[in-house]
C-alpha cells in the first residue's frame, strides 16, 4: 500500500521496478488508455502526479486571494456577481483537484500541510498584487488565458481522474477568460483614464503570465518524464509560444501595446517573438521572495487556523451519523 507523507518536491526516477510491469504500463499509456487509481503504475509516475495535481490545486486556492481583493470594490453589481462566481469556481477547481490527487493515496490534509509548511509550490503568478480594477480584467484575459492554453491538453492526460477533472475546469476557465477580456474591452474603449488603467495592468501582468508556463525547455526538470507518460502533451516553451501567438493580436485589437520593445512577428512562420524572459525574477518568486509571497501564505495559514473548528465540527457530525447508521443496522438485524 502506498504511504502518505510524500516529499512532493522529490523528482526521483523510478526505483528498480519490475521491467515487465513498466513495459505493460508504457504500452497502455502509448495506446491512449487511461490509467486509473487501482491500476499498477510506476512510483515516479504516482509521485509526479501528486506533485503536479496538488500544486495545481494549491494554485486555484491561493489564486482566490488576488481576485477576492476586488469583490467589495467591483464597479457594478453585474461585475461583482461575475467576480464572485469566478472566485467560487476557483474554490471548486481546488476541490476537484484535491479529490483527484487523493485517489493516488495522499490525504487532502497532508497536501494542505505541505503547502502551509512551504514544501509544496503554487503558481508564481499569484504572488503579484492586484492594484486596480483593471487587474481583474488582465487576470481573466491573460492568467486564465494562459491557464486554458496549459490545461486543455491536460484533459487528455493519461491519468483518468486528473483528465476528467480538467474537462470541467476548462469549461469554467473559458468563461473566466471571456469575463476578463470583456472588462479589458470596456476599459480600452472607455475614457482615457480607463484605457490607461488597462494599459498599466497589461504592462504589469504580461511577463508574469509568460512565466506561468514554467522554465524554458532547457531548464525544465520534469518535462521529459511527463511527456513520455502523456501527462504533459506539449513542452513549456511550445505552450508559451501558442499563448503568445493567440494573445498578441487580442492586445492589438484592444489598442494596447505590450511592454516588450523586442516583440515582433516572424512573417515566414507567423509566430510572435518576445524578448528574453527575466528568469531571475521567476526564480526569486519561486524561492518565496515575490511581491506577495508572504502575504499570500499568511492569509492562507490564518484562514486554515480559523477554520479548524469547522473541520472538527464536520468530522464530529460525520462520526455521529456513522454511529447512528451502524446502530440502525444492528437494530434491523
Ligand atoms: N509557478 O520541470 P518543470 C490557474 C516549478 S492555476 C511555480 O517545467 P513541470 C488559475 C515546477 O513545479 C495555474 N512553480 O515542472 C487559478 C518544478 O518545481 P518542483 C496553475 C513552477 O511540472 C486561479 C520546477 O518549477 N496551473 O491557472 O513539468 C485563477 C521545474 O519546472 C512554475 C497548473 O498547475 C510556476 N509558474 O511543469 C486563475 C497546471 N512553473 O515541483 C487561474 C498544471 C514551474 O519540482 N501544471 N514551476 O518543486 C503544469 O502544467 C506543470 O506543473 C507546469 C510546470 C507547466 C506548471
Amino acid at each position: 500500500m502506498y504511504t502518505q507523507g510524500l516529499n512532493v518536491t522529490d523528482t526521483g526516477k523510478p526505483a528498480a521496478e519490475d521491467p515487465a510491469k513498466l513495459a505493460r504500463f508504457q504500452v497502455k499509456v502509448d495506446a491512449e488508455d487511461k490509467i486509473e487509481p487501482n491500476d499498477w503504475m510506476p512510483e515516479a509516475y504516482r509521485r509526479t502526479l501528486v506533485r503536479q495535481i496538488s500544486q495545481h490545486a494549491h494554485s486555484e486556492i491561493i489564486g482566490m486571494q488576488p481576485e477576492g481583493n476586488w469583490i467589495t470594490r467591483a464597479p457594478s453589481l453585474r461585475r461583482k456577481a461575475g467576480l464572485l462566481a469566478k472566485v467560487q469556481d476557483e474554490a471548486g477547481h481546488g476541490l476537484y483537484l484535491y479529490a483527484a490527487a487523493e485517489t493516488l493515496g495522499i490525504s487532502r490534509e497532508d497536501m494542505v500541510e505541505q503547502l502551509i509548511a512551504g514544501k509544496a509550490k503554487y503558481s508564481s503568478i499569484f504572488n503579484y498584487p492586484t492594484l486596480s480594477w483593471a487587474d481583474i480584467g488582465a487576470i481573466g484575459w491573460l492568467v486564465d488565458g494562459a491557464a486554458i492554453m496549459n490545461q486543455i491538453p491536460l484533459c487528455r492526460c493519461s491519468f483518468g481522474p486528473y483528465a476528467r477533472a480538467m474537462i470541467r475546469i476548462c469549461k469554467e476557465e473559458s468563461f473566466h477568460q471571456r469575463q476578463g477580456y470583456e472588462i479589458m474591452v470596456t476599459l480600452s474603449t472607455g475614457t482615457p483614464q480607463q484605457k490607461a488603467m488597462a494599459q498599466d495592468a497589461l504592462n504589469r501582468w504580461w511577463w508574469p503570465s509568460l512565466m506561468m508556463f514554467g522554465p524554458s525547455d532547457k531548464e525544465s526538470l520534469h518535462t521529459a518524464d511527463t511527456m513520455q507518460w502523456k501527462i504533459k502533451r506539449f513542452s513549456n516553451d511550445d505552450l508559451r509560444q501558442k499563448f503568445i501567438d493567440a494573445t498578441v493580436p487580442q492586445g492589438h485589437h484592444l489598442g494596447l501595446t505590450f511592454p516588450d520593445p523586442e516583440l515582433k512577428r516572424d512573417e515566414t512562420t507567423g509566430h510572435w517573438h518576445t524578448g528574453e524572459i527575466d528568469w531571475s525574477e521567476f526564480k526569486r518568486v519561486l524561492a518565496g521572495d515575490g511581491p506577495c509571497n508572504r502575504q499570500r501564505m499568511k492569509a492562507k495559514t490564518e484562514a486554515h487556523e480559523d477554520g479548524a473548528w469547522v473541520r472538527e465540527a464536520a468530522l464530529a457530525h460525520a462520526r455521529k451519523r456513522a454511529e447512528r447508521a451502524a446502530a440502525a443496522r444492528m437494530a434491523a438485524e
